[in-house]
């Protein structure tokens, strides 16, 4: 069956045309620094541009590595995108699998780049500061990252403030592999540009550090009931008795408040905060309400589609087809710059 197209398909091969691209790890259930970060801008962005959203299965090997846990994580995004607002007449949604030709650009791209750069990178040595034993593939990371955005030539990648350095080596691997194999006006790759929201900095998790599944200190989106509750009241916060006035702006649960109040709302905790009397017992009973309002809808949505696996799976099968047709008309041209001779 010829997959449908999307409406914004046409304009594919105009090199003006923005293409929005990011990947999403099956390694835990998306929690709210993933939807702030993350999910929100790919929501928006999926409305006005080509934009091409993948599960990173392959990503996610480096820290799971139980393959009933892997493929469950796989279809829990795939149903929270839909559940969310993801639109498959509007995008692509697929896995990242689905398409192993990233791999093979993973690999040209291994040879652009020192081992010394991705020793360098943040994500990698915070990984490690954590106590993650790193594996070859966690050091790789970016790269494979690279070659997922690359690959499909896009321009735009919507992520968290965290993954600003691993954009870098996106642009840069782009750069480097245009002036090695390219003419100077011929480039095979645009150099995409991150696109990271302002008012979002690194969500915190529970514990105040970066919010993230292998941090086990998440707070997921779809949680709700008991489950929601004991984690919203688990946020680290201070011992400043309840009497005393407080700094709302140094309080983890008043970070997270910010993302779900308006501003009025925010002006007006924060206040009560500054008066002293309010406890931060209060302050997260208010933010489990504004939590459980946010996400009422898409929940309800998440319930409906739980029962039609048939169709997440018809939405990925589609959205893999597509990629995959763009993916290798691609890495032919990519085989011929870099010289790899193709006898099929
Ligand atoms: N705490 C966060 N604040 C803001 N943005 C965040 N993102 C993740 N955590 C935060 C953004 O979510 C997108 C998808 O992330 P990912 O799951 O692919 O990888 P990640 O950043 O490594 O997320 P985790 O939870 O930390 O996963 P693990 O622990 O498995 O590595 C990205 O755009 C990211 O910026």
């Amino acid at each position: 069956m010829e997959a449908p197209h999307t409406s914004k398909e046409a304009d594919a091969q105009n090199p003006e045309q923005t293409i929005v691209v990011s990947g999403i790890q099956p390694s835990g259930r998306l929690h709210l620094g993933n939807y702030f970060g993350a999910i929100r801008q790919h929501i928006d962005l999926h409305q006005q541009h080509e934009a091409y959203y993948f599960i990173v299965n392959y990503h996610a090997l480096t820290s799971v590595q139980d393959a009933d846990l892997l493929r469950e994580h796989t279809m829990d995004v795939a149903l929270d995108y839909l559940a969310l607002g993801f639109d498959p007449e509007e995008a692509h949604l697929f896995i990242q699998s689905d398409v192993p030709a990233v791999t093979e650009l993973a690999w040209i791209f291994y040879n652009l780049v020192s081992v010394g750069r991705l020793e360098r990178g943040v994500a990698y040595k915070d990984k490690i500061e954590q106590g993650l034993t790193p594996n070859a593939g966690l050091l790789n990371y970016p790269v494979l990252q690279a070659a997922d955005i690359l690959i499909y030539g896009g321009t735009l990648v919507p992520v968290g403030a965290d993954q600003k350095q691993h954009i870098e080596i996106t642009r840069d691997l782009a750069q480097r592999f245009n002036q090695t194999f390219c003419s100077e006006d011929d480039p095979l790759f645009p150099v995409p540009e991150a696109h990271i929201l302002d008012d979002v900095a690194v969500i915190p998790g529970v514990d105040g550090r970066k919010m993230s599944k292998s941090y086990g200190n998440t707070i997921g989106i779809f949680d709700e009931g008991k489950t929601l509750k004991k984690k919203v009241m688990s946020i680290v916060t201070d011992s400043t008795p309840l009497d005393e006035p407080k700094d709302p702006e140094a309080c983890n649960v008043f970070a997270l408040i910010k993302h779900f109040a308006d501003d009025a709302k925010q002006a007006e905790i924060a206040e009560q905060y500054r008066a002293g009397g309010y406890g931060y017992g209060h302050a997260k009973k208010e933010l489990l309400g504004l939590i459980d309002d946010y996400f009422a809808e898409a929940r309800a949505r998440r319930k409906e589609l739980e029962q039609r696996p048939d169709y997440v799976m018809d939405v990925l099968r589609d959205g893999g087809r597509q990629a995959r047709e763009q993916a290798y008309a691609f890495m032919e041209r990519v085989r011929a710059a870099t010289g790899l001779v193709t006898t099929y």
